[in-house]
């Protein structure tokens, strides 16, 4: 019996939409989860972030386990409680931070080794650690089994070799992990973009067993095209009564296709890092309110949005505050931001359910101007 309910309610094609039932509470799918890194979905409060319609956020072991450690969220009563977050958290489990932050690191059959990158200090992660960090001292609702992700292009056999090892640390995740109640652990799947690594990753996985399913080791560089190109056959290969999670994407246009190819579930920094540097993600495609063009622009960048910052705002006010570099204009792009991916996915499932998603598909390319 899987951790929580997963209950499929349309298919279009091969998109889908339903609810991933936890005891935190439901979460709609096609989902997309903002990133909550060090215990805050950066520049908003929760109450911002929930007002958006978000179900579930996304925290990171590696920066937790670093600052302010593990064991101190757990003395303080876990995540949820810390950042005053009740709903549902999945927690990303280290690996593929420490190769994109840490100073060094080391992998080995045991453990990644490596150096914080605040303070230079020594760490070792092990699939278990990950596992006791996320689920008993961080109290996550769904937990990532650790993974090793290569970088783009790779050689076959460097793919290889990081997709087995991945599959090893999958069973020992799954080993220490155990049977629990009101927690989830999801396995990844690797293999670059070699479709017969990924099929063979894939059936390790489910060998193995596990709650949800996601693809790993994509939007490292590969691009858009070639993402697609595996996204046609990869969530095919994972079991289609699981939920699908398509790690680290992105924007809206690479969420629209991958749902299209029958993924579930989303996260990304993308529209809070570039809210911070005064990019607006909007239904025509993606403006930066730095631009001239819009200092004496009147209009809301979007009227038809419940978020305040989308609606209530002038792009000529915005474009003020971010050349002012006023902390609200970054608070401001950041809402607006994770309220239109809220709205995005709103729509996807809203089209999924009315049997509309390839006429959705289509306005929405044709809609979107950039990016
Ligand atoms: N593995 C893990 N986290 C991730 C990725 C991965 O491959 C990616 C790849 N886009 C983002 N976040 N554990």
């Amino acid at each position: 019996m899987a951790a929580f309910p997963f209950e499929i309610a349309a298919t279009d094609g091969a998109a889908r939409t339903g609810v991933l039932k936890t005891t935190r509470g439901d979460i709609r799918t096609p989902a997309f989860m903002p990133v909550g890194t060090a215990a805050t979905v950066k520049a908003l409060t929760v109450e911002q972030v929930r007002s958006t319609g978000a179900d579930i956020i996304l925290g990171n072991t590696y920066h937790l386990m670093l600052r302010p450690t593990a064991e101190r969220v757990a003395r303080l009563g876990g995540l949820h409680k810390f950042m005053r977050w009740e709903r549902p958290i999945l927690t990303d489990s280290g690996g593929f931070q420490v190769m994109s932050l840490s100073k060094i690191a080391k992998v080995t059959e045991e453990s990644v080794a490596f150096q914080s990158h605040i303070d230079g200090s020594k760490h070792v992660l092990t699939p278990e650690r990950s596992i006791e960090i996320q689920a008993d001292l961080l109290g996550s609702d769904i937990v990532m089994q650790l993974d090793e992700c290569v970088a783009w292009p790779a050689e076959e056999g460097r793919a290889r070799q990081a997709m087995q090892l991945s599959a090893r640390w999958g069973k020992r995740s799954k080993d220490a992990f155990g049977a629990r109640e009101g927690q989830a652990l999801f396995g990844i799947q690797q293999g670059s973009t070699f479709e017969h690594l990924r099929k063979e990753s894939a059936e390790r996985l489910i060998e193995i067993g596990f709650d949800g399913y996601a693809l790993g080791g994509l939007a490292v560089g590969e691009g858009h095209e070639a993402m697609c190109e595996v996204l046609d056959y990869a969530p095919a290969m994972l079991p289609v009564d699981r939920p699908r999670y398509l790690m680290g994407v992105g924007k809206p246009i690479d969420l629209v296709e991958a749902v299209a190819r029958g993924v579930d579930m989303f996260d990304c920094v993308l529209p809070t890092r570039s809210g911070r540097h005064g990019q607006a993600w909007t239904w025509e495609g993606a403006i930066n309110l730095k631009n001239a063009r819009f200092a004496e622009d009147d209009t809301p960048l979007d009227e038809t949005s419940d978020c305040p910052a989308s609606s209530h705002y002038s792009k000529a006010y915005l474009h003020h505050l971010v050349k002012a570099e006023e902390i609200l204009g970054q608070v401001l792009l950041s809402w607006h931001n994770i309220a239109h991916f809220q709205a995005l996915t709103a729509a996807m499932r809203g089209a999924i359910a009315e049997g509309r998603f390839e006429q959705f598909r289509r306005e929405f390319k044709a809609r979107q101007r950039t990016g």
